[in-house]
C-alpha cells in the first residue's frame, strides 16, 4: 500500500485530515534529540559489570584494579545502595525488583557493580577489571519446574516461585457447558519470549544540583510522571523537587513503561558526585537484560456444538516471569488483560486461570505492544477458533461469522467481565473477504492441494481492549487511571497545549493538535503540543495500552470545549449579543443571521487578555482530568495468504488483508502507518523472533545477529482498509488503535501456515515458524520434494 498525504501540516485541520507528522521535519533532519544528544557540562559515564551466571551466590568483589583506572571516579555496589534504601525499589506492576544485588544473582545479564568513569570507554574498561567471585547456584530457567515444590527458589526475598495465581469466569457454568457439549477441541501453545527492539536502547542522565537540592532526569520513559512519583517515593526526595524529561524517544513498544537499575543508579551517583551521570545501555546489554514480553505456556479448550455454535472456553497458562516485573498484587488483573480472551465471539461461559512463576531469567516484561496479555489471548482464542473449524470441516470464516456478537447486542457484557462498548464483527471480517477474494483463494487452494502444493489461508478476527481505563476497572496497581490534557491559548491566538502521555513515535504532536484544531478552528501550526516533561505538563499516566486517544486524547476535546464555551461569552460581549444568538463555526463566531459580522477565535483571544467581559476571569485555557468511563474495544479481520515451499520449508506470505476499526479516525495517514508498524513487527513474531535460553539461563544470542526483526525487504504487502464504528462513550467516537495489528496478526500468520498443512495432519506449529521447523514437520509427514 503507498502512503498517500494529502495535505501539508499548514490550516485548520480536524478529524480525518491525512496532514503530514508535524514532528517528522526533526527526524527528517537529524535533529531529534534523544537522551544520548544530551550533554551536559562536567558530565561523566556509568557502565555496568554484569552476572555472567543466571543465578549464583556473590562471594566477593573486588574493586582495587578498577580503581587505580586513570578517569575512574567511583564506583558503586549493592552494599552501598543497601544502605541507602536503594538495593531494592518497587516496580510499577506491584512486585519490587534489585537494583543492585547484595547476595546474589537472579538472572544472567544482570547489573552487579556500577563504575563511573570520566567517559564511557574507561567505565567500560574500568568494568571489565572488576573481580567478582561467584559462586554458581542451580538455576531454574522452565517455569512448570519453577512450580515443583523441589524447584530451586529464584528470589532472596521470597520462599516460592509463585508469583500468583489467578482466575476469571464462571468455572461451574464452563465445565456444564463442556460436558453437554458435541466437541471439544484442546490444545497447547507456546507464545515465545520476544523483546521490544526499539530503534533507542533505554538510557537516563540524572543531574543533581546541590544548590537547589533539585533532581533533573532525562530518561527514556512513556510514563515520566509515574517514574516521577516512585523516585520521589523511594529516594524520599519531595516530588517537586524532582523534574523527569522524557525527550524524544526512539520507540518504545512497552519496554519503556517500566524502572530500570540504570536509572536509580545514575540518580543516586549524580547525588553523590555532585555531577551529571550518563548511563545509556548497549545493543546487546538492553536485548539481555530490560524488560521481555510473553512468555505464555497457554493450554486452550473451546467447546462447541456440532454445528459449529461455541458453547465455552476453558484456558489455562502458566506465566513466565523471569525474576522480577510479577504482578504480586493479587488484584483482579494479575494476569493483565487476558479476560479479553473471549474475543470477537458471543460465548456463554468461559474460566481462565493463570498461574505466574518466577524463573532465572531477565524480567519478563508485561508490555509489548500490547502485551497487557492482550496479545495472548487474541492469539489463543484466534488459534481455537482456527482449529476447532478445520475439525469440525467447517470454513473457518463460517463458523466466525456463526458466533461473532452480534451489533444488535452492544454493548456486550463478556463471560469474563468486560463490557465491549462497540462493535460490527461481520462487517469487518466481510470487507477483508471481499478485498482479498476469499473465495476465489480457497478454490485456487483446493485445485493446488490436488497438485500437492501447499498453499493456506489463515484469518483472525480479534477483539482488542485498549485505554486504560477506567476507575473501576482497570486497578492494576491500585491506581484509578485518568490522563490530562491542559490548553493555553496565547493574546494572538497560537497555542500550548501539555499532555501527561508521551509519544515514542505515534505522532502525538501532530494529532493532538487535530483534535485542538477541530473544535478550536486553530490552524495546526498555530498549535505546538508538549509532552515529557514532568515540572510543565500536568500529572498524566503516561503512554501504553493504546491508552492515548482514548483518555489524552479525550482529555483534549473536553479541555477544547471548555475553552470554547468560555469563548462564546467573549464573543457575545465583542458582537454585543446575547450567547443564545452566537453560531459557532469552526474558529469563527457570529450572531444568528449575520455570518458576515464575525469573530475570530484569535479576536476571542486577545479580547481575553486585554478586554474580557464582566464578570468573565481573563485568560483563556482550560485543563482537564479525563477519567474514562469505560475502555475502548478497536477490533478487525485480518487474512493472511501463504505459499510453502515443500523443498525448503520456506513460508511466503502472497497476501496480507487487514481491515481495521477504531472508531472515528483522527489521522488516517497516522493509523495506518501504525497498523502497517505492527503489522512488520508482528511477521518478526510468527516467522523469525524468539529469545530463548538454555537450561543454566544462558541466553542464545542477545544482539540483532541472532535476533532477526523483519525489515521491508522481508515483509510483503500490507493492504489496509477499514470500518468505522465509533465508541459511544468517547466524546470523538475514536477509540485506540496503535496495538491491534500487533494483537490481531499473529494468528493470522499461523492459522495460514496450518491451513496449508491441515491435511498432513498438521494442527498446530508454535511461532517463530522458521523454515527449518516446517521443514522438518514435512519429512515427518513423508511430504518433503526433492525439487
Ligand atoms: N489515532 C488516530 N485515530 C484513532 C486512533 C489513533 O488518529 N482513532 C492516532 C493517535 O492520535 C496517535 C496514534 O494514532 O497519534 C496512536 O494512538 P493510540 O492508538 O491512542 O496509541 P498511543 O498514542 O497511546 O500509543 C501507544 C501505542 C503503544 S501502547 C505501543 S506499545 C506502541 C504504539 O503505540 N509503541 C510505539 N505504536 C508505536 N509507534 C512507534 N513509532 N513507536 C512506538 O514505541
Ligand atoms: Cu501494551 S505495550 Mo504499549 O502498552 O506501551
Amino acid at each position: 500500500m503507498t502512503v498517500e498525504i494529502t495535505e501539508e501540516p499548514k490550516g485548520v485541520h480536524g478529524m480525518g485530515h491525512k496532514i503530514r507528522r508535524k514532528e517528522d521535519i526533526r527526524f527528517l533532519l537529524g535533529k531529534g534529540n534523544y537522551v544520548d544528544d544530551i550533554k551536559l557540562p562536567g558530565m561523566v559515564y556509568l557502565a555496568f559489570v554484569r552476572s555472567p551466571y543466571a543465578h549464583a551466590k556473590i562471594k566477593s568483589i573486588n574493586v582495587e584494579k578498577a580503581k587505580t583506572l586513570p578517569g575512574v571516579i567511583d564506583i558503586i555496589t549493592g552494599k552501598e545502595l543497601e544502605k541507602v534504601g536503594l538495593a531494592w525499589i518497587p516496580t510499577l506492576m506491584g512486585d519490587k525488583m534489585m537494583v543492585l544485588p547484595t547476595d546474589k544473582v537472579v538472572y544472567q545479564g544482570q547489573e552487579v557493580v556500577a563504575v563511573i568513569a570520566e567517559d564511557r570507554y574507561k567505565a567500560y574498561d574500568a568494568a571489565s577489571l572488576i573481580e567478582v567471585e561467584y559462586e554458581p547456584l542451580e538455576p531454574v530457567t522452565d517455569p512448570k519446574k519453577a512450580l515443583e515444590q523441589s524447584s530451586p527458589i529464584v528470589r532472596p526475598d521470597k520462599n516460592t516461585n509463585l508469583v500468583f495465581k489467578w482466575e476469571a469466569g464462571n468455572k461451574e457454568e464452563t465445565d456444564k457447558l463442556f460436558k453437554e457439549a458435541d466437541v471439544v477441541v484442546s490444545q497447547g501453545f507456546y507464545y515465545q519470549r520476544l523483546h521490544v527492539a526499539y530503534m533507542e536502547p533505554v538510557g537516563s542522565i540524572a543531574h543533581y544540583d546541590p544548590v537547589s537540592g533539585k533532581l533533573t532526569i532525562w530518561m527514556t520513559s512513556q510514563a515520566p510522571h509515574v517514574v516521577r512519583t516512585v523516585f520521589s517515593l523511594v529516594t524520599k526526595i519531595p516530588e517537586n523537587k524532582i523534574r523527569i524529561i522524557s525527550p524524544d524517544i526512539g520507540g518504545g513498544f512497552g519496554g519503556k513503561v517500566y524502572v530500570y537499575p540504570g536509572y536509580v543508579v545514575s540518580a543516586h551517583a549524580s547525588i553523590k558526585l555532585g555531577r551529571p551521570v550518563k548511563w545509556i545501555a548497549t545493543r546487546s546489554e538492553d536485548m539481555r537484560s530490560t524488560a521481555f514480553a510473553r512468555d505464555y505456556h497457554i493450554h486452550g479448550e473451546i467447546a462447541a456444538k456440532k454445528d459449529g455454535t461455541i458453547l465455552a472456553l476453558r484456558i489455562k497458562v502458566i506465566s513466565d516471569h523471569g525474576a522480577f516485573f510479577g504482578d504480586a498484587n493479587p488484584s483482579k488483573f494479575s494476569a493483565g488483560l487476558f479476560s479479553i480472551c473471549t474475543g470477537s465471539y458471543d460465548i456463554k461461559a468461559a474460566h481462565v486461570e493463570v498461574v505466574g512463576a518466577h524463573t532465572n531469567k531477565p524480567p519478563g516484561g508485561i508490555a509489548y505492544r500490547c502485551s497487557f496479555r492482550v496479545t495472548e489471548a487474541a492469539y489463543a482464542i484466534e488459534r481455537l477458533v482456527d482449529i476447532l473449524a478445520h475439525e469440525l470441516g467447517m470454513d473457518p470464516a463460517e463458523l466466525r461469522l456463526k458466533n461473532f456478537i452480534p451489533p444488535e447486542k452492544f454493548p456486550y457484557k463478556s463471560a469474563l467481565g468486560w463490557t465491549y462498548d462497540s462493535g460490527n464483527y461481520a462487517a469487518a471480517l466481510k470487507k477483508a473477504m471481499d478485498k482479498i477474494g476469499y473465495w476465489e483463494l480457497r478454490k485456487e487452494q483446493e485445485e493446488k492441494r490436488k497438485r500437492g502444493e501447499l498453499m493456506g489461508i489463515g484469518i483472525s478476527s480479534f477483539t482488542e481492549i485498549v485505554g486504560a481505563g477506567p476507575a473501576d476497572l482497570f486497578d492494576i496497581v491500585g491506581i484509578k487511571m485518568f490522563e490530562s490534557a491542559e490548553i493555553r491559548i496565547h493574546p494572538t491566538g497560537k497555542v500550548i497545549a501539555r499532555f501527561g502521555t508521551r509519544a515514542q513515535g505515534q505522532g502525538h504532536e501532530t494529532t493532538y493538535a487535530q483534535i485542538i484544531s477541530e473544535i478550536l478552528g486553530i490552524p495546526v501550526e498555530d498549535i505546538i503540543i508538549e509532552e515529557g516533561d514532568t515540572d510543565t505538563c500536568p500529572y498524566g499516566l503516561g503512554t501504553y495500552a493504546s491508552r492515548s486517544t482514548p483518555t489524552a486524547g479525550a482529555a483534549a476535546a473536553v479541555s477544547a470545549k471548555k475553552i470554547l464555551d468560555k469563548a462564546k461569552k467573549i464573543a457575545a460581549h465583542l458582537l454585543e449579543a446575547r450567547e443564545e444568538d452566537i453560531v459557532y463555526e469552526k474558529g469563527r463566531f457570529y450572531v444568528k443571521g449575520s455570518p458576515d459580522k464575525f469573530k475570530t477565535i484569535q479576536d476571542v483571544a486577545l479580547a481575553a487578555y486585554t478586554n474580557p467581559p464582566p464578570g468573565i476571569e481573563a485568560g483563556l485555557e482550560a485543563i482537564t482530568y479525563y477519567n474514562p468511563p469505560n475502555m475502548t474495544f478497536p477490533f478487525g479481520s485480518y487474512i493472511c495468504v501463504v505459499d510453502i515451499d515443500k523443498g525448503t520449508g520456506q513460508i511466503k506470505v502472497r497476501k496480507f488483508v487487514a481491515v481495521d476499526d477504531c472508531g472515528n479516525i483522527i489521522n488516517p495517514v497516522i493509523v495506518d502507518g501504525q497498523i502497517m508498524g505492527a503489522l512488520t513487527m508482528s511477521f518478526g513474531t510468527a516467522f523469525l523472533e524468539e529469545i530463548r535460553y538454555d537450561e543454566n539461563g544462558n541466553i542464545y544470542g542477545g544482539s540483532f545477529a541472532e535476533y532477526m526483526i523483519p525489515t521491508a525487504i522481508e515483509t510483503p504487502k500490507w493492504e489496509l482498509d477499514k470500518t468505522i464504528t465509533p465508541s459511544p462513550h468517547h466524546p470523538l467516537g475514536a477509540k485506540g488503535v496503535d496495538e491491534s495489528a500487533t494483537v490481531g496478526s499473529p494468528a493470522a500468520f499461523v492459522n495460514a501456515v496450518v491451513d496449508a498443512l491441515w491435511h498432513l495432519g498438521v494442527r498446530h506449529i508454535d511461532m517463530p515458524l522458521w523454515p527449518w521447523k516446517i521443514w522438518q514437520i514435512l519429512k515427518e509427514k513423508g511430504a518433503v520434494s526433492d525439487e
